[in-house]
C-alpha cells in the first residue's frame, strides 16, 4: 500500500468511542453488535494509524456508575491511552439519552432539568480537561420542539446563552484552556433543533459573554440534511475564525443523519472540503462522527474505519495533484485560481471616492481630479477619476523577462516600451473596460505601476516608440 495512503497520527485522524461503539440500534431494530470495550477501542484505533479517541461522558462512564466503577473506568482508559499514545482532543456530553432530556437539556422548560444538564457537563469537562482535551463539543439533539406552542423559542435561546455563558464562566474560573464547539444539526430527533446550521450558530455565539471561547464544530451529514453546500460552510468558519473542531461522515442528500463513512455519499463535496481544510492549513483533529453499518460484523467496523481515513488520504492527494495543476495553468495565463482570488480587489493604497470628491472631480474638469495618489520607493500607482472614453494609460512591469507584457484588452489598448516599463495605452469605453484590463493583469502576476486618465486631446506618450509584443 502507498505510504501517502497509509494514516498515522502525523494526520490529527481521531473517533469517537460512539462512533465504532455503536451497536446498530436504530427507531426501528435491536442492536446487531455486541457492546464494544473503550480500551479495546483505543488499542485498534491505534493500530489502525488513529491518532486519537473522544468521548461522551456515558460512553466512557455508563449512566449511573458509582464513584468506584467510574474510577476503575477511567483507570483502565487512561492506561490504554498511555500504552498506545492515543491523545483525547475532544470530549463532549450526552444530554440526550436519558429520558430526563426528553425536552431538551440546556433549553428544558424545566429548570430542575436545565441545572442538572450544567452539571453534568461541568463534571465532564473536569475529565475532558485531566485527559488533555482542548475542545469541548456541544451537540444540542434535544433542544428544539415538534409543535409551536411547545417551546418559546427566544426564550429557550436565553436559556441557551444562559448555558454557554456560566460553561464559560467555570472554565475561565477554573484556568482552563478548553474551548467550546457547538455542532449544529437541522432535526432528529427533534423535529427541529435550534441552531440548526453552521449559520445559525455563528450568529448565536457573536451574542455570548465570552465568544473567544466558542466555535463550531461542523458535521457533514448535518449540513447536507438541510440542503446545505458542507464546503461553503465550513470556508465561512474559517473566514470567522471558528472552526474549532469538525465531524467528518458521508450522506447521501436530504435524508435521516446517515452517518456514512467519511467519502460515501457526496464524493465531489468530500474532495472540495479535504481540498480546503488542507489549503486553509487548518490545524485540528479530522475527526470521525461516523456509523459503520448495522450489517456489518467487528471486521466490517474496523474496515469502515479504517475506510474512512484511506478515503481522506486518497481526496488529499488527489487535491494536491489538482492544485499542482492549477499552478501550471496559472503560468499558461489562467484567470481561475484561488491565488488570483486571493487578492483583494481593493488595494490597500486604493481609497473610494466619498460623494464630495466626486462632485469636486467633476467640477474641476477637464482636468482630472485624484482619488488617490499614493507613492512609495517600490513603485508609483496613481488613479485619477474618469473613465468616460478617452485616452487611458496604463503602465506595468513584468516580473520576469520571460512573461511578454500582453493582456488582452480588445483592439483599444497598445503595449508600448517606456524604459524598462511597459504601457498599455489606448481608450477605455468605460470603468467596467478598465476593471477587465485590471484583473488580467492581476491573473498574469504583474505588477501595476501606474494607472493614469489622461486629459482630453493629451498625446498618448510613447506613440512613436516602435516596441511590437
Ligand atoms: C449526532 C451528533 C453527535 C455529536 C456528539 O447527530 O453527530 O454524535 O457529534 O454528541
Ligand atoms: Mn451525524
Ligand atoms: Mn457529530
Amino acid at each position: 500500500m502507498s505510504t501517502a495512503l497509509t494514516p498515522s497520527p502525523a494526520d490529527k485522524f481521531t473517533f469517537g468511542l460512539w462512533t465504532v461503539g455503536w451497536q446498530g440500534r436504530d427507531p426501528f431494530g435491536d442492536a446487531t453488535r455486541r457492546a464494544l470495550d473503550p480500551v479495546e477501542t483505543v488499542h485498534r484505533l491505534a493500530e489502525l494509524g488513529a491518532y486519537g479517541v473522544t468521548f461522551h461522558d456515558d460512553d466512557l462512564i455508563p449512566f449511573g456508575s458509582s464513584d468506584a466503577q467510574r474510577a476503575e473506568r477511567v483507570g483502565r482508559f487512561r492506561a490504554a491511552l498511555a500504552q498506545t499514545g492515543l491523545r483525547v482532543p475532544m470530549a463532549t456530553t450526552n444530554l440526550f439519552t436519558h429520558p430526563v432530556f426528553k425536552d431538551g437539556a440546556f433549553t428544558a422548560n424545566d429548570r430542575d432539568v436545565r441545572r442538572y444538564a450544567l452539571r453534568k457537563t461541568i463534571r465532564n469537562i473536569d475529565l475532558a480537561v485531566e485527559l488533555g482535551a482542548e475542545v469541548y463539543v456541544a451537540w444540542g439533539g434535544r433542544e428544539g420542539a415538534e409543535s409551536g406552542a411547545a417551546k418559546d423559542v427566544r426564550v429557550a435561546l436565553d436559556r441557551l446563552k444562559e448555558a454557554f455563558d456560566l460553561l464559560g464562566d467555570y472554565v475561565t474560573g477554573q484556568g482552563y484552556t478548553i474551548r467550546f464547539a457547538i455542532e449544529p444539526k437541522p432535526n432528529e430527533p427533534r423535529g427541529d433543533i435550534l441552531l440548526p446550521t453552521v449559520g445559525h450558530a455563528l450568529a448565536f455565539i457573536a451574542s455570548l459573554e465570552r465568544p473567544e471561547l466558542v466555535g463550531v464544530n461542523p458535521e457533514v451529514g448535518h449540513e447536507q440534511m438541510a440542503g446545505l453546500n458542507f464546503p461553503h460552510g465550513i470556508a465561512q468558519a474559517l473566514w470567522h475564525g471558528k472552526l474549532f473542531h469538525i465531524d467528518l461522515n458521508g450522506q447521501s442528500g436530504i435524508k435521516y443523519d446517515q452517518d456514512l463513512r467519511f467519502g460515501a455519499g457526496d464524493l465531489r463535496a468530500a474532495f472540495w472540503l479535504v481540498d480546503l481544510l488542507e489549503a486553509a492549513g487548518y490545524q485540528g483533529p479530522r475527526h470521525f462522527d461516523f456509523k459503520p453499518p448495522r450489517t456489518e460484523d467487528f471486521d466490517g467496523v474496523w474496515a469502515s474505519a479504517a475506510g474512512c481515513m484511506r478515503n481522506y488520504l486518497a481526496l488529499r492527494e488527489k487535491a494536491k495533484a489538482f492544485r499542482a495543476c492549477g499552478r501550471r495553468s496559472r503560468r499558461r495565463g489562467s484567470t481561475s485560481s484561488r491565488r488570483a482570488l486571493s487578492r483583494p480587489a481593493r488595494s490597500p493604497r486604493t481609497c473610494w471616492p466619498t460623494a464630495a470628491r466626486s462632485r469636486t472631480s467633476t467640477s474641476r474638469a477637464p482636468r482630472p481630479a485624484a482619488w488617490h495618489s499614493s507613492s512609495s520607493t517600490s513603485s508609483r500607482w496613481t488613479i485619477f477619476s474618469g473613465f468616460d472614453a478617452g485616452p487611458n494609460l496604463l503602465r506595468h512591469r513584468p516580473r520576469r523577462a520571460a512573461i511578454p507584457c500582453r493582456v488582452r484588452t480588445g483592439a483599444a489598448m497598445a503595449p508600448r516600451r517606456q524604459g524598462p516599463d511597459t504601457a498599455l495605452t489606448g481608450l477605455l469605453p468605460d470603468r467596467s473596460a478598465l476593471y477587465a484590463v485590471l484583473a488580467e493583469i492581476e491573473a498574469l502576476g504583474l505588477d501595476l505601476i501606474e494607472l493614469r486618465k489622461l486629459a482630453p486631446r493629451q498625446e498618448l506618450p510613447g506613440s512613436d516608440d516602435n516596441f511590437s509584443p
